[in-house]
């Protein structure tokens, strides 16, 4: 069976290419998919890209994931910085863990230079733009080839 994975999103990045280009970039979510399925494709896998604003959704998610998901490529927004909630679920996922941030979180402000995610995931890519969600697939590729 073609091994699934779920790229999930946080808050706020609904609005990803509409507000903060100067920040997140000029690409939406739907680019975003656009090049993780190419790059799934290329590896034979299949991929389903979510996000919520709510944390809840994210953790029910998870849960689907370790029914039929191979790999969990991530971003959790602020969520990121605050859930233990989700690294609690993340912990109960068998399959490689990848996170990404669209900026260079550490960059930034002294908050978001601590993740809970980091502490389950496999490997994390900050700053690479959207770029960061195709180069995560292909990490996932390889992980799971
Ligand atoms: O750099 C990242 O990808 C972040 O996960 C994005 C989060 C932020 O809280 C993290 O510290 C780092 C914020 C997502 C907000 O997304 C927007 C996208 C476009 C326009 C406005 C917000």
């Amino acid at each position: 069976m073609t091994k699934k994975i779920y790229i999930l999103n946080g808050p706020n990045l609904n609005l990803l290419g509409k507000r903060q280009p100067e920040i997140y970039g000029h690409d939406t979510l739907a680019d975003v998919e656009a090049s993780c399925r190419k790059v799934a494709d290329e590896f034979g896998l299949d991929c389903v890209l979510l996000q919520s604003n709510h944390e809840g959704a994210i953790i029910d998610w998870i849960h689907a994931a370790r029914e039929d998901g191979a790999g969990i490529v991530i971003n959790p927004g602020a969520f990121t910085h605050t859930s233990v909630a989700i690294l609690d679920a993340l912990n109960t996922f068998e399959g490689p863990v990848l996170e990404v941030h669209i900026s260079n979180v550490h960059k930034r402000e002294s908050f978001r230079h601590h993740s809970y995610v980091s502490l389950r995931a496999e490997g994390v890519i900050a700053g690479f733009g959207v770029e960061g969600y195709a180069l995560a697939m292909r990490r996932m590729g390889s992980l799971l080839g």
